[in-house]
């Protein structure tokens, strides 16, 4: 029985000395048949894991011929494909770093602006609360009273009905002013373009010489100087001491020669001019 027993031990154990001829003859290469080859026949734990680390080293050597090989045709133009993931790698980095440092600037300046947008705010509402009782009251239209057109600081009245020269004069002065006293060009083209055409549209206005002839004077007692008058005008035609200007249908006519001298008692619409204040 013992021998029996020992018999199969001792098959046990020569068994795989017959597997191990093709491992022992790749090792060969590497290692000392002789020393070796007996180890490893002796443990086949030991020839499998030989096995494997030798198909692992093939395996990483055809992988770095392949990838070198590959990395040659890609990267022709860059360095090896290792060196230029790293480069890649710390560009990003420093990338990441660089947006971070961008993002916290960013923030700090949009708090910067939030603060100064309330302020604005603050100031806006400061001023509205200021301004606001001012700006209401003040119209920005026609200071004149209505029907009244104003020019340079004053109003003017065109009247609708007809009274003689010192009747035209006491309703100007009961409304506040007076019968125009047009003492520029600007003035009197400014009067001028208020009338109407017609066939012979005439208006009093604030000039006569009924003290001494041929000595005008305006309604506040100031001479005259220089005047719009038509060519021949004035020419006391028929005792005519009170001023009017005319506006005709013929279109040829200008503001500037448009002034006639008549009788004072003539029915005649007229101008009136105040100052806006009053
Ligand atoms: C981030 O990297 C890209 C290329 O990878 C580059 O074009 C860009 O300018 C970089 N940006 C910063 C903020 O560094
Ligand atoms: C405007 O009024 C002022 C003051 O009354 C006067 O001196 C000036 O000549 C006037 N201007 C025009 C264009 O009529
Ligand atoms: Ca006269």
């Amino acid at each position: 029985a013992m021998s029996n027993s020992e018999e199969i031990h001792t098959n046990l154990i020569d068994e795989p000395d017959d597997d191990c001829s093709s491992p022992e003859v790749r090792y060969s290469v590497f290692q000392n048949p002789d020393k070796r080859s007996k180890q490893f026949c002796q443990d086949p734990f030991k020839v499998a894991t030989a096995c494997l680390t030798a198909f692992c080293l093939i395996l990483l050597m055809i992988l770095v011929v392949t990838n070198v090989h590959s990395g040659e045709a890609r990267s022709s133009d860059q360095d090896s494909p290792s060196s230029t993931a790293e480069s890649r790698m710390q560009k990003g980095c420093a990338n990441v770093t660089a947006l971070t440092e961008e993002l916290q600037a960013v923030k700090r300046e949009k708090s910067q602006l939030e603060e100064e947008w309330t302020q604005l705010k603050k100031k806006i509402a400061e001023l509205e609360a200021t301004t606001a009782p001012q700006t209401t009251p003040v119209p920005m239209k026609n200071p004149c009273p209505e029907d009244w057109k104003h020019f340079n600081g004053s109003c003017y009245y065109v009247s609708e009905y007809r009274r003689s020269w010192s009747d035209s004069q006491a309703y100007c002065k009961q409304q506040g002013g007076h019968l125009a006293i047009i003492l520029t060009a600007e003035e009197q083209t400014f009067i001028w373009n208020l009338l109407p055409r017609g066939y012979w549209n005439s208006y009093w206005f604030g000039i006569s010489d009924q003290k001494v002839e041929d000595d005008w004077y305006w309604v506040d007692g100031t001479k005259l100087v220089g005047g719009f008058w038509e060519d021949g005008e004035p020419n006391n035609h028929v005792n005519e001491d009170c001023g009017n200007m005319v506006k005709t249908n013929v279109l040829s006519r200008v503001a500037t020669k448009s002034w006639y001298d008549a009788p004072c008692y003539m029915s005649l619409p007229w101008i009136c001019e105040k100052l806006v204040s009053s």
